[in-house]
């Protein structure tokens, strides 16, 4: 018979926490909020922190959290950039006994679950992101919408979730037809190079859903090159809700984001003290997001990250 451990790492209550924190790149403005938050808050209780930056490899983030491991924190804090092959890296942190709280990214539930092989995940819901985006849309076209979707990073939660909660949304409505949905990697560069290439084969767009700004922020450059007039010859959604994006909204060149903060630092931190106290933690904690748009923007800029 094999010992199988059962329920989650104990973690007792300390005066302060070693604990990881595993990045899963720094490539947008979105990750560096999140780092600082991590960092800040980590600086304010006067824990020690270990971080890493799987600069967008997901096997080098499953080496970062063995290494955290190693290292013996009494936690970790880890964005799965892939739902499946971090599902390994959270299994080995629970067979060395250290709790796993996800951030903002979720792992395949099928291969690893909250309560037992993980404490929780924080972040948002989205399904509801997407779902978001798709309301607007039916409410706020004017006729035939010909809708460009550009993905977040192939296996990842949010770009999986995203997809699905828009095009639940606007399945029904037979004014909206989505043309194309392609990876663009959530990176700004990506979403230009293949917002650029969809435009030769669909001159005719008159929507593109971005799964992030960066990749909003990269299209809006494809558009405007091509000699259209984002945020009016084609109207121009996204998720996250930073500065940029923001300020976009206000310009007109954006014209509607639901916003995704990125600011986890109190709330995760809050999390393990809670878990640690014996506290019961929910299976998912999740931040709530407003949104921005024309109406909106201006007074959004001053909180937006
Ligand atoms: O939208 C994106 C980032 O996982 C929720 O990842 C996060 C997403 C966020 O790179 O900008």
């Amino acid at each position: 018979v094999v010992a199988v451990a059962q329920g989650l790492p104990k973690l007792g209550v300390k005066k302060t926490y070693k604990v990881g924190f595993a990045q899963t790149e720094s490539n947008n403005p979105w990750r560096i909020a999140q780092t600082k938050s991590m960092q800040e808050e980590a600086k304010r209780l006067g824990w020690q922190l270990v971080y890493t930056d799987a600069g967008g490899s997901a096997a080098k983030q499953v080496a970062d959290v063995n290494s955290m491991i190693a290292q013996k924190v009494d936690a970790i804090f880890l964005a799965p950039r892939e739902e499946k092959p971090l599902a390994a890296a959270v299994k080995n942190a629970r067979a060395a006994g250290i709790p796993v709280i996800l951030l903002d990214r979720n792992v395949d539930q099928s291969l690893a679950k909250a309560g037992t092989d993980y404490v929780t995940f924080i972040g948002s819901d989205f399904i509801q992101e997407g779902q978001r985006v798709g309301t607007w849309l039916k409410a706020n076209h004017k006729g035939q919408a010909r809708v460009i979707q550009l993905l977040g990073t192939t296996g990842s939660s949010p770009a999986n979730d995203r997809r699905k909660g828009f095009e639940d949304a606007v399945k029904s409505d037979t004014s909206i037809k989505i043309l194309a949905s392609q990876d663009g990697d959530f990176a700004r560069d990506k979403g230009r190079q293949v917002m650029q290439t969809l435009l030769q084969a669909h001159p005719d767009v008159n929507v593109v859903y971005a799964h992030n700004d960066e990749m909003a922020i990269g299209a809006i450059a494809a558009l405007e090159a091509a000699g259209k007039k984002p945020g009016k010859d084609v109207l121009v959604m996204s998720i996250d809700g930073g500065k940029e994006a923001v300020q976009l909204v206000a310009n007109g060149k954006i014209n509607y984001v639901v916003e995704c903060n990125p600011r986890f630092g109190p709330k995760a931190y809050a999390t393990l003290k809670d878990y640690a106290a014996g506290k019961k933690i929910p299976a998912k904690i999740i931040n709530p997001d407003r949104d921005y748009d024309a109406k909106t923007a201006k007074a959004g800029l001053a909180t937006a990250y």
